[in-house]
């Protein structure tokens, strides 16, 4: 008896521990404690539903964000273990939630865990990291509950009534002290169960936000899976054949790939494995690359598309317009990379080459149709990248005997240490010109532009080399584009698009921004691009300082503030902006460029999913969709970063 309590309560105390290091250093178990490790909290119990209903015991489930910020997921699976486990006197319940790694995440035995977020690691976490935790299983005809506060167990697991199905729920409240929010936002959460929702066939989620005065809900069910995917993907895209080419196999491990081209001149292939998008890409995307070019090489010289028929079709002529998803499932990844999310597995190539080849090829030889309309893109493709090739060489022949030769417009800084330099790219010439004489001449470039800009998403890289418009922002930048792009030779550390905050203005900053996407999006990805904010309105009055407003509510705050100092409404003089144009030298300076009082917004990429979908339709050829965007977001449009 003695025996059997010391060692219940060593373990206990072990246990104990794991939790504590978790509250010490979050960020190493969630990545960060900014919204995103706020976020990740509801993935990772999400994710044990998931890995529940692909154990095949699991079709529904329901996620609330309950008023205070509660978060509740609740699932019809087989409930979690309750047993007592001999030794330690402890429920399996207990065991997932106040042991870390509990089930060894990606268990190589078990076979169970499949999914699993970018950390991995599970329930006990989101216990450690939450205010308190309350999970409540029905199964074996009972419905049982236990308790937590700050991952220490405050009520053990209780049977309270009784229950003829089986489910888990469980209810958190982040731990406020913890995390920089606990504001969950209802389109990040949206984003990601519509993802799970697509790479879960069949699955059923719903997603309920009743904190708000009027509750907003999603319902994610999708029997195509990753077809739906696709065809979501290119919603907005002109597509070359009406229905995905679909390959699933269960060889060696899972794979599920769908595949749609369309007349874009982008290529947007996604990669998943065990549910984590990996951005980076690695060994399963490599497979899928390398199939792809053999298997339309092989077709194209057998059905005569090539005229040369030394001259092979290259990847990126295969792979312009196309959309594609890969999702695999591997039991022990290995993730590498920058931000590990780049799969390293090298069995995993040759096993996803071998499948594609093998479906791929047969699909083309029973649908010459479409392969046809493939094969006329991609030869289209391989002509335009010579002509591209021939205009870069000669841009950057042009730019190899005039080194120094900035654009004209550009009137640039004098520091040339590019982490304290900035360009405003600044539309209108009378804007520029403001802005010249406003500036910091020691740290910030002005670049004015001005006539019509060209629209990347329906014009080939040919067109790009050598484009009066964007050859000034290339050359400035400094840094090529496309495959050349090097951001170690960024000249500015901020690219700063100052554009009027109008219609206009919009057009213009995300014609800018598709840009840098398509052709430069390290730049984005490095946190290097900003949108000036100018002030939208100012309050004047005489013996007092000016007052700028950025927003609307900033006025209204404005306003508020000044009547309690006893300021009418009417004593004051209200300006509204329209254009950059419409300030000095000095007022721009004041209210936008100077470092001390600006507002810059950061132009942030968290889901490129997300942003090639935004982009294609803003820019792209199909107005439906544009229209029920605009239609959509208008009331949203206030403040539009991407
Ligand atoms: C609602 C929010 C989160 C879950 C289950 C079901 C089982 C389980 C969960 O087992 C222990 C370790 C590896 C098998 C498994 C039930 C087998 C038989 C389960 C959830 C046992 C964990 N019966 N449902 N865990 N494993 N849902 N939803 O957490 O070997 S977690």
């Amino acid at each position: 008896m003695e025996k059997f309590e010391h060692e219940y309560n060593a373990e206990q105390i072990q246990v104990l521990e794991g939790l504590e290091a978790v509250r010490k250093r979050p960020g190493m178990y969630i990545g960060s404690v900014s919204i995103r490790g706020l976020h990740h909290l509801v993935y990772e119990i999400v994710d044990n539903c998931v890995d529940e209903a692909l154990a095949g015991y699991c079709k529904n489930i329901h996620v609330k964000i309950e008023p205070g910020n509660i978060i509740c997921v609740e699932d019809d699976g087989r409930g979690i273990p309750i047993d007592i486990h001999p030794k330690t006197g402890i429920s399996a319940a207990e065991t997932v939630y106040t042991k870390l790694h509990a089930g060894g995440k990606f268990g190589g035995d078990s076979g169970y865990k499949v999914s699993g977020g970018l950390h991995g690691v599970g329930a006990s976490v989101v216990n450690a990291l939450s205010d308190w935790t309350e999970v409540t299983i029905q199964r074996d005809g009972g419905i049982y509950q236990m308790k937590f506060e700050r991952g220490k167990i405050t009520q053990k697991l209780t049977k309270i009534g009784d229950s003829d199905k089986t489910g888990t729920k469980v209810r958190f409240y982040a731990d406020g002290s913890i995390f920089e929010t606990l504001e969950y936002e209802y389109e990040v959460l949206e984003t990601r169960f519509r993802e799970m929702a697509f790479l879960t066939k069949g699955l059923h989620i719903l997603l309920e936000d009743l904190r708000g005065e009027t509750p907003r809900k999603s319902d994610f069910c999708f029997e195509g899976g990753l077809n739906s995917f696709v065809e979501y993907l290119n919603k907005a895209k002109e597509k070359l054949h009406d229905k995905p080419i679909y390959i699933e196999k269960d060889g060696e491990f899972p794979v599920e790939i769908a595949i749609q081209y369309t007349t874009a001149y982008s290529e947007n292939i996604l990669t998943f494995v065990n549910n984590i998008n990996t951005i980076e890409g690695g060994t399963h995307l490599e497979g899928f690359k390398r199939a792809l070019t053999k298997v339309f090489n092989d077709y194209a010289k057998t059905h005569n598309f090539l005229k040369d028929k030394d001259n092979n079709l290259q990847g990126d002529d295969i792979r312009e317009g196309i959309t594609a998803v890969i999702s695999v499932k591997v039991k022990e990844p290995q993730f590498e990379g920058q931000t590990k999310t780049k799969l390293g597995n090298s069995e995993v190539t040759g096993i996803v080459q071998s499948m594609v080849n093998e479906s791929l090829s047969s699909f083309l030889e029973e649908n010459p149709a479409v392969a046809k309309s493939i094969l006329e893109k991609c030869v289209s493709a391989a002509r335009a990248r010579e002509a591209a090739r021939k205009a870069r060489e000669l841009v950057r022949r042009k730019s190899a005997l005039e080194t120094t030769t900035l654009p004209g417009k550009l009137a640039d800084c004098s520091s040339k240490v590019p982490e304290e330099c900035e360009v405003y790219i600044v539309e209108g010439d009378s804007a520029g010109g403001s802005a010249k004489q406003g500036r910091d001449r020691r740290f910030q470039a002005i670049l004015p532009l001005w006539g019509k800009m060209l629209n990347v998403e329906k014009s080939r890289a040919d067109k790009i080399y050598g484009n009066d418009k964007l050859n000034p922002v290339i050359i400035a930048v400094g840094a090529g584009i496309g495959a050349d792009f090097d951001i170690t030779k960024i000249r500015y550390g901020k690219v700063i698009i100052m554009a009027d905050a109008d219609v206009d203005g919009a057009h213009i900053r995300t014609l800018l921004l598709t840009f840098f996407f398509r052709y430069m999006r390290p730049l984005i990805e490095n946190g290097n691009v900003y949108l000036a904010q100018p002030p939208l309105y100012k309050l004047s009055k005489r013996g007092m300082d000016d007052i700028y407003c950025y927003t609307d509510d900033d006025l209204t705050k404005a306003y508020k503030d000044l009547e309690e100092k006893g300021i009418a409404r009417d004593q004051l003089a209200l300006q509204r902006y329209k254009g950059l144009g419409e300030m000095n030298p000095e007022q721009l300076w004041e209210t936008t460029m100077d470092p001390a009082r600006r507002i810059l917004i950061q132009v942030q990429l968290d889901d490129a999913i997300e942003a090639d979908k935004t982009f294609s339709m803003l820019m792209g050829d199909q107005v439906e969709p544009r229209r029920e965007f605009i239609e959509q977001n208008a009331k949203y449009v206030k403040n539009l970063d991407i």
